[in-house]
């Protein structure tokens, strides 16, 4: 089953930037991708604000209004309209306000009726929750999201089998087999990673983009399903988000990437039935895997040397 798949990456939106302005943003990659045959389009995470968890608040409220309290709202709705009547799926990332006060950092994703099918509140939250005096860069995402509460799951939408994680996840193998073993066949991830947030001087900006990309590709040949990973980047109110949006095939390879740093379209034809060949052979987990040896990765969280 082929399903032509794009990648609608978003150069930096500044702190002024309303939605309406992103929405629109948004929309021009639609008809793009539209344009292009794209059937199903994944956008970045928290496509709608600036990266504001680099922004320190003592009081947390003064930042809700970053937050999205329905979706869609007015200022999403064109965007949903839009996509319902081009018949196109599609997956974007907010800042989520639940009616009981909670605030996550959320994925949604929408069939092309225009029906939310998956909902996904992201799992590792990197960073940290107070002011860093000593760090170069503050990056506060436990301070103003609460860990997810949904865990990985799957929906069969447009005929295959589709799960998200959102940016930190791709770098835990975890994510990746959680979803793996519901049969994955399409990974979306958005992501938003600075070029710098911590005091490491050696960690350069190659380095950056180069473990990114490895995570993506290992996660993919490892659980045999694509995978759509696509930043916000460029400059955003003086800080540059790195880009390298990818799509990867169920081998590991980069089948199609994003060239620059700003609002970019990447496309590529997805053959679902590529997934299998690694399903049924080397990673056929049922046929494989040793669940009695692997306790320790529910039941113990960090490392214990015990020698
Ligand atoms: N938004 C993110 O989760 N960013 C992290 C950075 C902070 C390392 C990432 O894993 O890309």
């Amino acid at each position: 089953m082929n399903m032509i798949v794009g990648g609608a990456q978003i150069g930096g939106i500044q702190k002024d930037e309303g939605r309406e302005a992103v929405v629109a943003r948004m929309m021009a990659l639609m008809q793009e991708a539209h344009d292009r045959g794209v059937e199903f389009l994944v956008y970045p995470e928290m496509t709608l604000t600036t990266f504001f968890p680099r922004f320190y608040v003592e009081d947390r409220a003064e930042f809700d209004h970053w937050f999205e309290t329905e979706m869609p709202n007015a200022a999403t709705q064109p965007l949903f309209d839009m996509a319902k009547g081009f018949g196109m799926g599609f997956t974007f990332g907010y800042c989520e306000l639940t009616p009981e006060g909670l605030h996550y950092n959320t994925s949604i994703l929408v069939s092309p009726e225009g029906e939310i099918v998956l909902t996904y509140r992201k799992t590792h939250l990197p960073g940290h929750a107070e002011y860093e005096a000593e760090r170069t860069h503050q990056h506060l995402e436990k301070r103003y999201f609460l860990a997810g509460d949904t865990g990985f799951n799957v929906v069969r939408n447009q005929g295959a089998i589709m799960g998200m994680a959102i940016c930190n996840d791709r770098r835990w193998p975890e994510t990746w087999r959680s979803l793996g073993l519901q049969g994955v066949e399409l990974v979306t991830i958005g992501y938003n990673t600075p070029s710098q947030n911590n005091l490491s001087a050696e960690e350069g900006i190659e380095r950056r983009v180069y473990h990114h990309e490895l995570s993506v590709c290992a996660g993919a040949y490892q659980n045999s399903t694509y995978a759509v990973a696509v930043a916000k980047c460029g400059m955003e109110d003086g800080n540059h988000m790195f880009a390298g949006s990818i799509i990867v095939d169920p081998d590991g390879f980069v089948i199609a990437r994003a060239q620059g740093e700003g609002d970019e379209l990447i496309v590529a034809e997805c053959d679902f039935d590529k997934c299998a060949f690694g399903k049924s052979t080397v990673f056929n987990f049922d046929a494989h895997r040793r669940i009695e040896h692997y306790d320790r990765i529910t039941e113990q969280t960090g490392v214990k040397i015990e020698v």
